[in-house]
């Protein structure tokens, strides 16, 4: 297949309540969409996962937008017997924009597969049809309000509880939610607030058997998160820190995780993502499965990647109600706590274009140069 025509489109999305972590707030997401069509008229779609502002990594959406239209659409036109394997090589050229590179490879792996028949799932190598779901719920605005959202969360069988935390709610919200629902699997998750001065103040956390400490320290301090691991009895866990298999495998060597969490926008696509799960699988490193609060199409990909086999720990992958009142796919719910892994050919879920063109701010198509 050839590439015939790139469709960017952001949508604008109300979060059913506000999600706050320790750099910001989300209220509503502001979101990416990629389409492309090939020569034979299939299409495939693709979910950026970036924010509005960049303030979880370098990248923001309207960034990721103006790099795909300008630096990586342009190195795709032309590309013969494009798959989605001779995405990344091709774009290569273009220095980081992970999450910008990840949506455009999702959409043409979408449209390759839709063209063949094949789920994602089954292309990916899963094992499973189903996977165990945890839910990543934001800082509160008191202790009360935190163990109402949690008793919500473990009501509906979320299987997994994440706290974010921050610099003043550390050991306050995890114990109690210890003391509340005692023996629930549970871990945290700082987004990088901490410093290595800190060590104190989270080695508190040892007495909750977390299941572990996700991403304390900044992106940049692999070292620094070493030496933090060797004073923690809880696993630390790198999410912004991983933006590649080389990146988890030298976090691997140094000894700065004991977990690694997977976003395959963080590290440039579904193929990057299976190689870090591949390099964890051979160092006996568990994973799971990340969220960026994606709609269902997002979701659908997480899906079907957290069905590889070494994902061993429940992932933020929740159910569609967790983040919006319609979601723009098919919803995805809970079942015995657990999400189902599409099995439709590509990513296997249905657009709601009604909505989507209810929700939709602008449109922009791209076509080859003549
Ligand atoms: O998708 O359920 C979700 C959100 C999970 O906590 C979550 N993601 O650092 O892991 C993380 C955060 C990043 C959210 S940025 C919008
Ligand atoms: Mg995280």
């Amino acid at each position: 297949m050839e590439l015939a025509q790139v469709e960017l489109r952001r949508v604008h999305l109300p979060l059913v309540a506000p999600f706050r972590t320790s750099f910001g707030t989300e209220r509503d997401r502001d979101i990416l969409l990629v389409k492309v069509t090939t020569d034979q008229g299939v299409s495939g779609w693709g979910e950026c996962v970036a924010i509005a502002e960049p303030l979880y990594s370098a990248e923001y959406v309207s960034g990721a937008q103006e790099v795909i239209r300008d630096f990586l659409v342009p190195r795709l036109w032309g590309v013969r017997e494009l798959t989605a394997p001779r995405v990344a090589p091709a774009l290569a050229g273009v220095k980081g924009h992970r999450m910008a590179k990840a949506a455009l490879e999702m959409a043409v792996l979408d449209a390759q597969l839709r063209a063949t028949g094949e789920p994602l799932a089954e292309y990916l190598g899963a094992v499973r049809d189903a996977v165990p779901a945890g839910v990543s719920v934001g800082i509160a605005e008191s202790v009360p309000a935190l163990l109402d959202a949690v008793a919500g969360y473990l009501a509906e069988g979320y299987r997994r509880i994440k706290l974010k935390i921050e610099p003043g709610w550390v050991v306050a919200p995890v114990r109690a939610v210890r003391e509340r629902f005692g023996d629930i699997p549970l871990q945290v998750d700082a987004n990088a607030a901490f410093g290595l001065a800190d060590a104190g103040l989270l080695r508190q956390l040892d007495a909750f058997d977390l299941l572990l400490i996700e991403q304390p320290l900044a992106e940049e301090d692999l070292r620094e998160h070493a030496a933090l691991a060797r004073l923690l009895r809880t696993p630390i866990c790198l999410d912004e820190s991983i933006t590649s298999a080389k990146a988890a495998a030298d976090a691997i060597a140094l000894g700065a995780c004991r977990v690694v969490n997977i976003k395959p926008g963080r590290v440039g696509g579904l193929l990057e993502a299976r190689r870090v799960h591949d390099v964890c699988a051979a160092n006996g490193v568990p994973v799971w499965c990340g969220g960026m609060l994606e709609t269902g199409l997002g979701r659908a990909a997480n899906l079907a990647l957290a069905a590889l086999p070494n994902f061993a720990l429940p992932g933020d992958v929740s159910a569609s109600r967790r983040y919006w009142r319609r979601d723009i796919t098919e919803p995805f719910v809970l079942e015995d706590g657990h999400m189902r892994v599409p099995g439709g050919p590509g990513l296997g879920v249905r657009l709601d274009e009604a909505w989507l063109g209810e929700i939709t701010s602008s449109v922009q198509r791209l076509t080859p140069p003549a």
